[in-house]
C-alpha cells in the first residue's frame, strides 16, 4: 500500500449533553483518530472508539495509546502490507485490545479504497444506496422531549438505556409520545441469572430486541434466557470476533448480533461475521460508540451490506456534536442516510476541527 507514515492523534471532544448508562457516563468524548498517509499523499482515516475509563470493555483510550505506539505500529512491516486485512493477520498474535487494533486497521480501509477510487462502501461488497437509522436515549434523556426532536429526522429505531427493573416505565413514556415507534432495549449485562423470571416478564413489552441482558462472557445463560423468551435476544459485549458469534448462533444464545467495528477488532472481522451470519439468516446492525463522523463513516459503509437488515445505532452527526470531524456532517431524512459514492469513507475531513480538539498528536515514520 505504500504507506508512508501514520499520525495518532488524541482528541477531546465536547458532547452535546452527557451521555448516561448504568455503567458509566462520557461527557467529553476521547478518542484517538489514526491516519494512514501514502507515498503519495493521499490520507486514510480511522478511529479508536475505546472508552476513557474501562466501563464497557476492557480496553481503554490510554492503553490503546500506549499499545498502538510502543506496540502495534512498531510490529507491523508496513513496506509488506498489500492489504488492510494484513495487519489484522500480523496483530493476531497479540490478545485483546481490538479497539486499538480496529481504529489501525480503519485507517489502511480508508486509504484502501482511495487508492483504488472506489467508496469503501463499494471495496466491501455493500449493496445499499442508503441505511436506516436508529437512534440511543441515554438515561439521563427526556424521553419525551428527545423524541419530539428526532421525529423530524423519521429514525426507524430507538434504542432505549433503561435503570434496572424500570424498563416497562421507559418503555411505557414512549408509547405515550407513539404507539408505532419501533422500540428495544440495551442493558448492558446488567441482569444476573436470579432475574431470568423478570426478563421473561419483559416479552409482554412487544420489543424489538433485548440487547445484552448477561455479562459478556456468558454464552450459557443467554441461551437458557432465549429458549424460554419471544422477543429476540441481541449480543453485543459478548461478540469479540467470529468465534464468539459463531458460538452464539450455535448455542442460539441470540437471534440477533449486534456488530461493531471496534468491538470485534476492525473491519476485516466485521466482514467474516456478516458473512457467518448470512449463512444462518441471522440479521444483524451496526452498534454505535458515540464516536464522531469518521467511525460513523465507516459504520455507514458496513451498515450498506446485505446483511444488515434492522437498523442500527446510525444517527445523524449532530445527535452527539455540535461540530463533527467530517465534511458533509451525517443527515438523516426521512429515517435514511445516504452511503456515499465518493473514493473511501466519502467524507472530507474537517482539519481546523481536528486541529483544535487535538490533545497530543504523535508520527511515525514507517
Ligand atoms: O452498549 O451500545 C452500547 C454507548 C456507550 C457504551 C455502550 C453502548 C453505547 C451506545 C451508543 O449504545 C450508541 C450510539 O453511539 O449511537
Ligand atoms: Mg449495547
Amino acid at each position: 500500500m505504500n504507506i508512508a507514515a501514520i499520525h495518532l492523534r488524541h482528541i477531546e471532544m465536547p458532547l452535546k449533553k452527557p451521555f448516561d448508562t448504568h455503567a458509566g457516563q462520557v461527557i467529553d468524548r476521547e478518542l484517538i483518530i489514526v491516519e494512514a498517509v501514502d507515498v503519495e499523499g493521499r490520507r486514510g482515516f480511522g478511529e479508536v472508539t475505546a472508552f476513557s475509563t474501562p466501563f464497557y470493555t476492557a480496553e481503554t483510550i490510554h492503553t490503546a495509546w500506549e499499545l498502538l505506539s510502543k506496540v502495534f505500529i512498531p510490529t507491523v512491516e508496513w513496506q509488506k502490507i498489500a492489504h488492510p486485512s494484513n495487519i489484522s493477520v500480523k496483530l493476531a498474535g497479540y490478545q485483546g485490545n481490538e479497539m486499538a487494533k480496529a481504529g489501525l486497521e480503519a485507517a489502511l480501509w480508508d486509504l484502501f479504497a482511495k487508492q483504488k477510487m472506489q467508496s469503501l462502501s463499494e471495496l466491501i461488497g455493500g449493496t445499499r444506496t442508503h441505511v436506516d437509522t436508529g437512534v440511543v436515549l441515554s438515561l439521563s434523556d427526556d424521553i419525551g422531549k428527545m423524541i419530539e426532536g428526532y421525529q423530524t429526522e423519521g429514525y426507524r429505531r430507538y434504542k432505549l438505556k433503561v435503570e434496572k427493573y424500570k424498563e416497562a416505565q421507559a418503555i411505557q413514556e414512549v408509547r405515550e409520545y407513539s404507539q408505532e415507534l419501533p422500540i428495544m432495549i440495551d442493558v448492558n449485562g446488567m441482569y444476573e441469572e436470579k432475574d431470568i423470571p423478570y426478563l421473561e416478564e419483559l416479552d409482554s413489552h412487544d420489543l424489538m430486541m433485548i440487547e445484552q441482558p448477561f455479562r459478556a462472557g456468558d454464552f450459557f445463560l443467554h441461551q437458557q434466557l432465549q429458549n424460554t423468551l419471544n422477543t429476540p435476544i441481541c449480543l453485543d459485549e459478548s461478540i469479540r470476533s467470529l468465534a464468539d458469534a459463531e458460538q452464539a448462533i450455535r448455542m442460539e444464545s441470540c437471534q440477533i448480533i449486534n456488530i461493531k467495528i471496534s468491538r470485534v477488532g476492525g473491519m476485516t472481522e466485521a466482514l467474516a461475521i456478516h458473512d457467518f451470519t448470512r449463512k444462518s439468516d441471522t440479521p444483524v446492525w451496526c452498534g454505535g460508540m458515540v464516536e464522531s463522523g469518521i467511525s460513523r463513516a465507516h459504520n455507514i459503509a458496513l451498515a450498506s451490506l446485505e446483511g444488515f437488515s434492522i437498523p442500527g445505532d446510525i444517527s445523524a452527526s449532530f445527535r452527539f456534536w455540535e461540530r463533527d470531524l467530517i465534511i458533509p456532517e451525517v443527515n438523516v431524512k426521512k429515517g435514511k442516510v445516504e452511503v456515499p459514492t465518493e473514493p473511501g469513507i466519502g467524507f472530507e475531513i474537517d482539519d481546523e476541527y481536528l486541529q483544535y480538539v487535538t490533545k497530543v498528536s504523535r508520527t511515525f515514520q514507517v
